[in-house]
């Protein structure tokens, strides 16, 4: 009689909780450039999100906007809304339509995954961590996208902008079984206790202690480092591993989720 053997392995199907991952725009593109992507990170990102998916976890991925939406959004004035006598809305077109080609650098990136995207322009209504919208739509199981954008507002404003870091706190603590909540930028390994070149990396962080950041207001429209660390702070009440790291290193993404610890800085709870 033929023996039969097993030698392929059985991928995992046991759920292994979700994972809540925002890209930062400074990463995954060049600030200083209109519309240039960064495609080599870019694509190491998505090869680490290929793995987490292989290891069973479910997982949501937030983009900036980088240089594909700050520069011209700062420009035409997008984040104030609709001001009168500015001719803005071919502005929240263009900025839309390079958000759209930046998303699709990433979608690419991520193939062969099936991934789900969602725009917020169509599903989001107002900006801000109290945006009207319902983020049911992330919760079947797999790999869900989504990005910081140009959303329409109630009148008078009609327009603006909406972070990815405030998406990254409504679904972080809205959805079920978030067991990690990672913003990975570039810059710096994590908060630093000052801005130049003698700052120490904060490995442990509560909304009890001070840290030093850049947030260049002549670039960036929405909050940058002090935006991210107010919603991380947030989010470290309700999800037990916060962090913010350098997303220039993937492996340390791999190893917060495998190991608990790595080189970035972890968010506490105070309560
Ligand atoms: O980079 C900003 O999103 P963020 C979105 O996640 C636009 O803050 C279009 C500037």
């Amino acid at each position: 009689m033929k023996r039969r053997y097993r030698f392929e392995r059985v991928p995992p199907t046991r759920f292994m909780g979700r994972i809540i991952m925002k890209w930062g725009g400074g990463l995954i593109s060049d600030k200083t450039s209109l519309c240039s992507a960064e495609f080599g990170r870019i694509q190491e990102l998505a090869d680490c999100v290929k793995s987490l998916s292989l290891m069973g976890h479910d997982i949501v991925i937030v983009h900036g906007a980088g240089s594909f939406g700050h520069i011209r959004a700062r420009k035409f004035r997008l984040n104030e809304g609709d001001i009168d006598g500015l001719d803005q809305l071919d502005a929240v077109d263009q900025v839309r339509s390079d958000m759209d080609d930046l998303h699709n650098l990433v979608i690419d990136a991520l193939e062969p995954l099936s991934i789900t995207s969602h725009a917020p322009r169509d599903f989001v209504v107002n900006t801000g961590p109290n945006f009207k919208g319902n983020i049911d739509r992330f919760q079947l199981p797999g790999i869900h996208i989504t990005f910081g954008d140009v959303v329409d507002c109630d009148s008078p404003k009609n327009f603006g902008i909406l972070s990815g870091d405030d998406l990254m706190l409504r679904l972080s603590v809205e959805l079920p079984d978030v067991t990690h909540t990672i913003f990975a930028m570039s810059g710096a390994p994590g908060l630093m206790t000052t801005a130049d070149e003698n700052g120490e990396l904060i490995p442990l962080w509560d909304d009890t202690m001070t840290y030093s950041g850049h947030h260049s207001e002549d670039v960036d429209v929405t909050g940058g480092i002090f935006l991210k660390v107010e919603r991380a702070s947030s989010i470290a009440q309700y999800v037990g591993q916060v962090w913010l790291v350098d997303g220039r290193h993937p492996s340390r993404i791999m190893e917060i989720v495998e190991n608990g610890h790595t080189v970035g800085t972890r968010f506490c709870s105070t309560s």
